[in-house]
């Protein structure tokens, strides 16, 4: 008879994020047992209930009464890109704004003239200790997105270090294209030609190329594209059936969160601005809400997200780090938690299912953000007392142990 399983952890908490409603947010089970078979979780339930015979011919991991989490996904990162702003933020400090810096040729535009000017390899070795910091905190999938290039090649050459990592490292990761993240020098005071640019050829070419799993966009009428822009360059991601997500709403109501519903977008991110009704059409078409406090808190905006009318909606709503040098220099998704709660006043339930679950509905992924049978064994462990404990340190890092299935 061929062995139930191949991996068991026992002695453990889980938190299957898989839960029965208000009462269970979390879906716990205490004193409880994983079990995978060919990367797969094949059971997973209390320690008393194993099956017999589960422990015979599999490696059997005693767990000490850690938490067990879904590896967990941080749904929106830019984290390959080359050089830094610390000296922006210097200059933030002494009461510049994020938008006279991009307007005098800083910001997004200054991280791309750094990446064009870097060699692939040099953006491997940038990127790469980025994203072992995350992993050490558990994260077993990454969303890492283009947009300092803004050329086809410069573009492509990101997206092709995101694979890199992902070859090279225990980790998942899924792509986008941010061809539409602002106008490059070249294209300066032509922004509508740009934009016809990405559609007609960027995501045509990006798509053949196999490196984008998505489209991204940065609807902003002052530095980023027009809804309409940005409807163009969608039209083409679902010409080549890619999907798409979009910086919505984050510096002003752009309409970014009505357009993103009407285009069936996988997730729209940012939405400090988003209004009410804008919340409530992203619920209707299944899109996720990604937050990220880090953004909100680095630019030291004043707008929340309106949370309250989220919950209302019943929007799905996510957490992510937005990795990226000039916004949102964050290096920790466990840091992220403690601002999602303490800034946007998330409740720790919709915190963790921020980076599980509903994170995984913003990449499109089914796969993983739950403990279910079925679906991939990619675990996070954690020396803690209570979940509400991974939310509740500034700083640190109670990861114990973590692992990734290799392959899709
Ligand atoms: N919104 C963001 O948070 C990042 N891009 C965007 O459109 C910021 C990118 C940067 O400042 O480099
Ligand atoms: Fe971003």
């Amino acid at each position: 008879m061929t062995a139930p399983f191949d991996r068991v952890w026992l002695n453990a908490s889980l938190a299957t994020m898989d839960g029965g409603g208000t009462d269970d947010p979390l879906g716990v089970i205490e004193d409880g047992a994983i079990a995978a078979k060919d990367g797969r979780i094949a059971w997973l339930g209390r320690c008393a209930d194993l099956p017999e015979g589960a422990q015979a011919a599999a490696q059997v991991t005693d767990c000490h009464g850690a938490w067990i989490l879904p590896g967990l996904i941080d749904c929106h990162t830019h984290l390959v890109f080359a050089g830094d702003r610390a000296a922006e933020f210097e200059l933030r400090l002494k009461g510049a704004s994020y938008e006279e810096i991009a307007r005098a040729g800083g910001g997004i535009l200054a991280t791309v003239r750094a990446t064009r000017a870097a060699a692939e390899d040099a953006l491997l070795r940038a990127a790469e200790p980025r994203l072992r910091g995350l992993m050490a905190e558990g994260v077993t999938t990454v969303e890492i997105k283009s947009g300092y290039g803004l050329d086809l090649a410069a573009e492509l050459r990101q997206l092709r270090v995101a694979r890199r990592l992902a070859a090279e490292l225990p980790v998942e990761v899924a792509t986008s294209l941010l061809a539409a993240h602002a106008v490059p020098p070249e294209y300066a005071g032509r922004r509508a030609e740009y934009a016809a640019l990405v559609a007609r050829e960027i995501v045509p070419a990006a798509a053949a190329s196999g490196l984008a799993d998505a489209v991204d966009a940065f609807t902003d009428s002052a530095i980023g594209f027009t809804p309409e822009e940005t409807a163009l360059v969608f039209e083409a991601a679902r010409a080549q059936g890619l999907p798409v997500k979009l910086h919505a709403d984050q510096r002003r109501d752009d309409g970014g969160a009505a357009l993103a519903a009407r285009c069936g977008a996988l997730s729209a991110d940012h939405l400090e601005y988003a209004s009410p009704d804008g919340i409530a059409a992203l619920a209707h078409a299944g899109t996720v809400g990604v937050l990220l406090p880090g953004a909100f808190h680095v630019l030291r905006e004043e707008r929340r997200p309106d949370i309250a009318a989220m919950r209302e909606a019943g929007l799905r709503m996510a957490l992510a780090t937005d990795m990226n040098p000039g916004s949102s220099p964050a290096l920790s998704l466990l840091l992220m938690l403690n601002l999602g709660c303490t800034l946007f006043r998330l409740t720790v339930a919709e915190a963790l299912l921020g980076v599980t679950r509903h994170a995984a509905a913003a990449l499109g992924m089914a796969d993983r953000g739950r403990l279910a049978p079925g679906l991939r064994c990619d675990l996070a462990l954690y020396r803690i007392g209570r979940p509400a404990e991974l939310c509740y340190w500034l700083g640190g890092n109670p990861c114990v142990g973590r692992r990734v299935v290799a392959g899709r």
